[in-house]
């Protein structure tokens, strides 16, 4: 079966196979700091482009509406056993195509139509889907929001605690996508018992954190938990709903088919890849050197002279102030001069930003992905000083041509696929 292929991409569509090649190039030769971003192993690759995207697989395990589902049935079980080991969960449903449909169905599952929620804003790291106004979220409910004080820039959650007494919410919606501290599952469920709500705690980011022991759990204290599986988890683009037996039917039918048709078969086949991996001692392993490359990077960007929002960070992600009040260069300058550098790094708004989110005074920097190449603290510190050097000197054509050789230089040690990485181990950072 290695030799699965007979024909070749390069002769059937030359342009697409052009562009996968330049993507290939890309991801190689630059430094992917995108904290929502990593690379998957060859063998969950392998699980995505197998024919398991052919079928058709309407409903569940031993449930479904087409035959011939016997073998898709196998990938679906495992997912979901190996999801709920890793969790600890009492049920898990693994056919969300993404952490927004995996959002939604819990909306759908927990609250009636225009219930009020309470969800972080978006501005203080929050997502599109705990109550943005342009998201269905925001469309269909009746939100409230919480965020982060302005002294620590860290949630407060007294005033969490007050606005639940004051909005009386049915559902607290709690997980970040640019907080770089540790969230408190536990007081975030006794504040919504106080109050009648229900919580969903979106665990996207930190999942691969919260798999290995090294970020508290929400399962104990969340009725539901909702990720992607692309992020920290390091498996194919998808969403991944965990919730306890006595909401498992509801669950199920809001994904299918509530929101969902067919289950993408070939995804959940490298869902269930990836749980595996992330079942294996070398994960534990790459979770905390993916918190040790943080602390570095983040180490570094401080000694460089750079504000991190909150101070520093707990988890895989640094948000830097590159604005600093009109001291310093946009986001969005910022985002595009490290790109000209092959440093690939999200604009990002900070909490009571002055700037429109498209501009921002912030980038958000993540260390999953270069972890994931074989990167240690003595990169992180060297990616650390990089950055600081073309933020600071932005307009200097010369600093960039420097900074780009450098990035070739460290790219270079670190080779991509097909030479690293080949299983869920990280070469160079693994127990074996
Ligand atoms: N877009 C994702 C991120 O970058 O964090 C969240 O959905």
């Amino acid at each position: 079966m290695t030799n699965f292929f007979e024909s070749d991409l390069s002769e059937v569509d030359p342009i697409v196979r052009e562009a996968i090649d330049n993507e290939v190039r890309r991801q190689a030769d630059g430094l992917e700091l995108i904290a929502s971003e990593n690379f998957v192993s060859e063998a969950v690759l392998q699980a995505m482009g197998s024919v398991f995207t052919n079928k058709y697989a309407e409903g569940y395990p031993r449930k479904r509406y087409y035959g011939g589902c016997e073998f898709a049935d196998v990938v679906e079980q495992l997912a979901i056993d190996r999801a709920k080991e890793i969790f600890g969960a009492e049920h898990a449903n693994v056919q969300p195509h993404s952490g927004s449909q995996a959002n939604t169905a819990v909306y759908l599952s927990a609250i009636e139509h225009g219930a009020k929620i309470l969800g972080m804003d978006l501005s203080h790291g929050g997502h599109l889907t705990h109550g943005h106004p342009l998201n269905f979220s925001g469309l269909s409910y009746d939100v409230a929001s919480y965020g982060v004080s302005k002294e620590d820039e860290r949630i407060d959650y007294d005033e969490l605690q007050s606005i639940a007494e004051k909005e009386r919410p049915k559902m607290i919606v709690c997980g970040a996508s640019a907080y770089p501290r540790i969230i408190d599952f536990e007081r975030i469920g006794e504040i919504a018992r106080s109050v009648g709500a229900v919580v969903m705690a979106d665990i996207a980011h930190i999942a691969g954190l919260v798999a290995a022991g090294l970020h508290p759990s929400p399962v104990e204290h969340c009725e539901f938990v909702t990720t992607t599986t692309h992020k920290t988890l390091r498996g194919p683009r998808g969403g991944l709903i965990l919730c306890r037996e006595d909401s498992k039917k509801t669950v199920d039918r809001n994904v299918f088919p509530g929101i969902q048709g067919g289950p993408l078969v070939h995804i959940i086949a490298a869902k269930a890849v990836a749980f595996g991996e992330a079942l294996e001692e070398d994960f534990k392993i790459y979770q905390q050197q993916i918190l040790d490359n943080a602390r570095a990077l983040a180490d570094e960007l401080r000694d460089q002279g750079l504000r991190l929002v909150s101070g520093g960070t707990d988890n895989h992600l640094v948000l830097v102030d590159v604005y600093m009040d009109g001291k310093g260069i946009t986001g969005k300058k910022a985002e595009k001069v490290l790109d000209e550098v092959h440093l690939t790094v999200n604009k990002n708004t900070i909490p009571f930003d002055t700037q429109k989110p498209f501009v921002a005074s912030g980038i958000r920097l993540g260390t999953p992905a270069l972890t994931t190449r074989g990167m240690k603290q003595d990169e992180m510190r060297t990616v650390g000083k990089m950055i600081a050097e073309v933020v600071q000197d932005s307009d200097s054509e010369e600093t960039k041509a420097k900074v780009s050789r450098e990035v070739r230089e460290l790219t270079a040690k670190f080779p991509m696929y097909p030479k690293r990485y080949k299983s869920g181990k990280t070469e160079g950072i693994s127990a074996s």
